[in-house]
């Protein structure tokens, strides 16, 4: 009999780095828990934790490459051959079509995966391509080209200091289901009672009422897309009444009165309308802020995939600036990780060159995700022929979902590096699938950096990987050294890299980051080490957030820019709109569609865990009982949801927790498209929000999707869900 084994480890699966420990009995998973001695998530954890073991043993993750034949079923090949088509087929597309003729999709998990945020930026730099796509501009695109201005690098990103704060604004965000985002910070709903048992205040402006909105004192809808007039209103009454106060920040802030020139146009009594919240409250709001001991403003993906994503963003931080609550105890602050991001990464630059076909702006090296779909479809030199995607499902994650899955089957060559084949593999030629997570090592370098209290710790692998298999950090070293192998002296410099990478592994360049990093005193001394750091199984404090500023600022005058022209350009466009309201949609009759995240979903990719599937069908539409009477919609009954892109059917449930006007669907659903070999999830398939988002609609600033706030229409139908192009 074999006896049990305790392993611990963070989960990789979301941004909340909770501590799990799990109990295996030799190669079985008997129970995974909450780590209760983890310093940081203190024993909270969510379903999908729990829910990694279906991930480990599910049957239909695969194991080995696979090529599609000519019939569409799957085949099983080595990984010597399929490193080689690989490499073989875009080299040879890139020498037909050019270099851009290759394009790459980088998706949520690569984030979570310590080898991927190594290994695949210098596997991309080999294709030499401009074409380079993520997750990013379906996502937080808009935080990153609005941190770069102000603060000048892409990733110095401000995070609530919750566990200080006393009044904490929340936009656009759902940490109590998400977990929390561009904020790690576990156990959500302990922390914002605790924030409330303090006496500070919690207050939600959000189209639905959300979870997080039922634990805080105040909750104020605000119709989609207008976040940054209420923003510009609040600014407003703060400059008006003579309530801005830099404090230590004024040193090194420039921009103060273009800010305030900019905001004169904006009172409250003019947005009132555009956003659907009172005046008198948007006043209120603005005192009470400025007031504060400590306050923090905090606008996540609802403010970010709108039209004006990075004009909220841009003022989300101008409301913490301004009122001194930037890099302040209990305001918004940079923590500091033990691997420092900022090093590591592009600084980033908007908008040196455009997409070809619409002239979307690039960010940092990549491209809006919103252009992929015409630029495959688009012919021309530099039309798109080949695509690898890696971690990614962007059929059902990014907009006009249909179109792309169109595109994709017309691709010359296809590659994916993942798990499954899902909607968007089952167009691949080769899929390579790594291992998984509890078969290798972890650390999470990115969400470290964006953590609410510093902390350090590391993963080891529960499993040793299955037999002939490949992490994914060992795909992309043996693809790029495959690609960067163009003459016989480029493959002896490849094949140098190559063994310098895996001699090192990802334990040696763990070691080197924390040596050489913050907390470290390089190869000697007794600073922080790999060693030290796996010596200590549950993790390790590093302490509450500190301020950094203006040291870490990476702006070339070392100073905060409150009101950069990359940001105030898009000024006259709010002006526009605002003299052009009430917004057209409403104007004519249509209502305005949002997301909406739940607790036992992951994006798309988790619906083939049972244990976080089954019960009652999740993929409803939420209808406001006024719309709903409107419409001659109840509950339970089938719903044609049309917009410009196309149209989707699912059952209504008629719920005052969305605003009149607006109706709210989750994404991530729509499994039953031919081919998917998801077994579970194929059994509760939903449809598909991102069949009917818009990619014509963006955010003009970044090009990031303006997922929510879709203007559609409803009719009541017969029937059961489907899901049609326009
Ligand atoms: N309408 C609407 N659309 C949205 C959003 C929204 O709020 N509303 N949210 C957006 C956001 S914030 C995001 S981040 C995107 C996510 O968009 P994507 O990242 O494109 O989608 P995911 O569903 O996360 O897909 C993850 C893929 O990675 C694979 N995978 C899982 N683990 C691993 C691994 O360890 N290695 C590899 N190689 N593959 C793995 C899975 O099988 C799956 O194919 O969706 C966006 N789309
Ligand atoms: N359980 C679960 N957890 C997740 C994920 C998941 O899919 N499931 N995904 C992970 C990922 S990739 C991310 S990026 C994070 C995202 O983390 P969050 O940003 O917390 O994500 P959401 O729950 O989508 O919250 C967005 C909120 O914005 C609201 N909203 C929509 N439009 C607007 C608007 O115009 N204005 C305002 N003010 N609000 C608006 C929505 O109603 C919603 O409540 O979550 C992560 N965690
Ligand atoms: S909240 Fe996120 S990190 Fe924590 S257990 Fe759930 S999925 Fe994992
Ligand atoms: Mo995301």
């Amino acid at each position: 009999m074999a006896t049990d084994r305790q392993h611990y480890r963070t989960c990789n699966l979301c941004e909340a780095m909770c501590g799990l420990e799990i109990t295996v009995r030799g190669n079985d998973i008997v129970r995974i828990e909450g780590d209760r001695q983890d310093p940081f998530s203190q024993g909270y954890i969510c379903p999908k934790g729990v829910a990694l073991q279906d991930l480990h043993t599910d049957p239909n993750r695969l194991r080995h490459p696979v090529r599609r034949t000519r019939g569409g079923n799957w085949e099983r090949i080595t990984w010597e051959a399929a490193f080689d088509e690989v490499a073989g087929r875009l080299r040879d597309i890139q020498e037909r079509h050019g270099n851009n003729a290759v394009a790459t999709y980088q998706g949520n998990p690569a984030v979570h995966n310590f080898g991927t945020v190594l290994s695949f930026p210098s596997f991309v730099r080999t294709l030499k391509t401009r074409n380079i796509y993520s997750a990013s501009s379906v996502d937080q695109l808009p935080h990153m080209v609005a941190a770069h201005a102000m603060f000048g690098h892409g990733l110095l990103l401000p995070v609530p200091d919750v566990e200080r704060t006393q009044f904490f604004l929340i936009m656009g965000a759902n940490p109590v289901v998400s977990n929390g985002s561009l904020m790690t910070a576990p156990g959500m709903s302990r922390r914002l009672q605790a924030l409330r048992a303090r006496g500070g205040r919690v207050v939600v402006v959000d189209p639905r009422r959300t979870e997080t909105a039922e634990l805080a004192d105040q909750h104020l809808f605000i119709r989609p897309g207008t976040d940054a007039y209420l923003l510009l209103a609040m600014l407003h009454v703060l400059f008006a009444e003579g309530r801005v106060r830099l404090g230590r920040l004024a040193a090194f802030t420039d921009g103060v009165e273009t800010l305030a020139a900019i905001v004169r146009d904006f009172p409250p009594a003019r947005v009132a309308p555009l956003t659907g919240i009172a005046a008198e409250t948007i006043e209120a709001l603005a005192r009470e802020f400025a007031t504060a001991s400590a306050a923090v403003c905090y606008g996540r993906v609802g403010l970010s995939i709108q039209t004006f994503g990075t004009s909220a963003q841009w003022l989300v931080n101008a409301l913490n600036i301004v009122t001194g609550n930037l890099d302040r105890e209990g305001g918004a602050m940079f923590p500091k990780a033990a691997l420092d991001p900022l090093e590591r990464f592009t600084a980033g630059h908007l908008g040196a060159w455009k997409s070809r076909v619409r002239g979307l702006p690039e960010f940092a090296g990549e491209l809006p995700v919103a252009a992929l779909a015409e630029e495959i479809l688009t012919p021309g030199k530099g039309q798109i022929r080949a695509l690898v995607t890696i971690a990614g499902n962007p059929v059902l994650s990014t907009p006009n979902g249909r179109q792309l899955d169109a595109a994709l089957a017309t691709l010359e060559f296809m590659a994916a590096v993942d798990i499954y084949i899902n909607e968007t593999t089952r167009h691949a030629h080769i899929i390579l699938p790594p291992t998984g997570s509890l078969e290798h090592e972890n650390y999470a370098a990115i969400f470290h950096h964006l953590a609410v209290r510093n902390t350090v710790k590391y993963s080891p692998a529960v499993f040793a990987p299955a037999d002939d298999t490949r992490h994914d950090w060992q795909i992309f070293l043996e693809l790029e050294t495959r690609l960067a192998s163009r003459t016989p002296l480029e493959a002896i410099r490849a094949q140098l890299r190559r063994g310098v990478r895996l001699g090192l592994g990802l334990d040696g360049m763990l070691d080197l980051a924390f040596r050489f990093g913050p907390y470290g005193t390089g190869l000697f001394g007794d600073g922080l080490t790999l060693a030290k750091v796996k010596a200590a199984p549950h993790g390790i404090d590093l302490g509450p957030l500190q301020p950094a500023l203006p040291g870490r600022l990476w702006t070339k005058n070392r100073r905060i820019a409150l009101a950069p022209e990359m940001l105030t350009q898009d000024v006259p466009r709010l002006q526009a709109q605002l003299q052009a309201q009430p917004m057209p949609p409403a104007a004519n009759g249509m209502l305005l569609l949002i997301g909406r995240r739940q607790l036992r979903s992951n994006n798309s990719w988790m619906h083939n865990s049972e244990r976080l599937v089954r019960g009652k069908a999740r993929c409803t539409l939420l209808v406001h009982p006024d719309d709903a009477r409107r419409y001659g919609i109840t509950s339970g009954q089938m719903v044609k949801v049309m917009s410009r892109a196309g149209e989707i059917t699912a059952p209504a449930e008629v719920s005052d927790e969305v605003m009149p006007g607006v109706v709210s669907l989750p994404h991530g659903w729509g499994h039953d498209r031919p081919g998917v070999q998801l077994d579970v999830a194929r059994r509760y398939p939903g449809v598909s929000i991102n069949d009917i988002t818009d990619e014509q609609m963006v955010d003009e600033v970044s090009g990031n999707a303006a997922l929510s706030g879709v203007p559609v229409r409803l009719a009541p139908v017969a029937g059961k869900a489907v899901s049609r192009p326009a």
